[in-house]
């Protein structure tokens, strides 16, 4: 099947769509803001997950357009919650996920700074795998989005590709996301409890801040809590919405 070739027109067409999934603050209990996940409603297909059309995507400039894409839609989105909102989340905040590797493409990364400044950065996650390269490149292309204003969070980090501790001594980071095969065996592993334990306390010495992801039962949000962890995601707090119901579940809070 020639997704390339769909690929191509669906910008133009509008079937990208984002969903927003709110990351809640635990010494607060309110949520901070949302990441955002990319969805492709594809004509035929249906609705598709970034797995299935960003490595195709990789194969050319079309993923720095929708890159570019994600970054202004989600960024419009954040504001329209601010204002949406009132005085109740003045500091709502957006999340997006960038893979390093479409940055490196000529003119990746050029044409995503201005866009950063022009409207007030939103948070940027890439992938723990993606650090295991501690070239100057990848630690130069960091620093440039930090200089525009965008804090950075190592996503999944803490198992697989992501169990590389000094990445977090190398890079300007502000942010870890803790792998979600962690939060999967909270509370039960003991081991796993002084693991996540003791990762919360690094992050901490380091001047960074932890958010858990695939947070589903009330137990993982307690344990959470009580080790420190700053922020949770997942099914049991909220599941990735459309704006229009992000809204709703931000109103009825
Ligand atoms: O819901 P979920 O299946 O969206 O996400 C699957 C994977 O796709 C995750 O690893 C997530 O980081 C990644 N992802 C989601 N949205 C985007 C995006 O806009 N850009 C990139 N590069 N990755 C994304
Ligand atoms: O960017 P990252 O790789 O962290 O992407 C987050 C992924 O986790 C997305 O695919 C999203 O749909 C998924 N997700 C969100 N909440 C949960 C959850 O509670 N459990 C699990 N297993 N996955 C989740
Ligand atoms: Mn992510
Ligand atoms: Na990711």
């Amino acid at each position: 099947y020639a997704l390339e070739e769909d690929l191509r027109g669906a910008l133009t067409a509008r079937e990208f769509t984002l969903l927003y999934q709110p990351v809640l603050g635990l010494k607060s209990g309110k949520p901070l803001g949302a990441e955002s996940l990319l969805r492709w409603q594809h004509p035929e297909l249906g609705l598709l997950l970034p797995h299935s059309f960003l490595e195709v995507a990789g194969r050319s400039e079309l993923i720095t357009h929708i890159g570019e894409w994600v970054v202004e839609e989600a960024v419009a989105s954040r504001d329209r919650v601010r204002a949406a909102c009132g005085e109740a989340h003045p500091e709502w905040q957006v999340s997006v996920n960038l893979s390093l590797e479409e940055l490196r493409r000529s003119e990746g990364l050029s044409r995503l700074l201005p866009l950063l400044s022009a409207q007030g950065a939103p948070d940027i996650e890439v992938t723990a795998g993606s650090l295991l390269d501690h070239s100057e490149e990848t630690l130069g292309m960091l620093e440039q989005l930090r200089s525009h204003g965008a804090r950075l969070s190592v996503d999944d980090f803490g198992d697989g590709a992501g169990s590389n501790l000094s990445a977090l001594t190398r890079f300007p980071l502000d942010a870890i996301k803790l792998h979600p095969t962690l939060t999967a065996r909270l509370p039960g592993d003991p081991r796993v409890v002084t693991l996540v334990a003791s990762t919360i306390d690094l992050a901490h010495r380091l001047g960074l801040k932890v958010v858990a992801v695939g947070v589903e039962r009330s137990e993982q949000l307690d344990i959470l809590r009580e080790l420190g962890c700053d922020a949770a995601q997942g099914y049991g707090v909220c599941p990735p919405l459309p704006e229009t119901e992000l809204l709703a579940w931000l109103a009825e809070r």
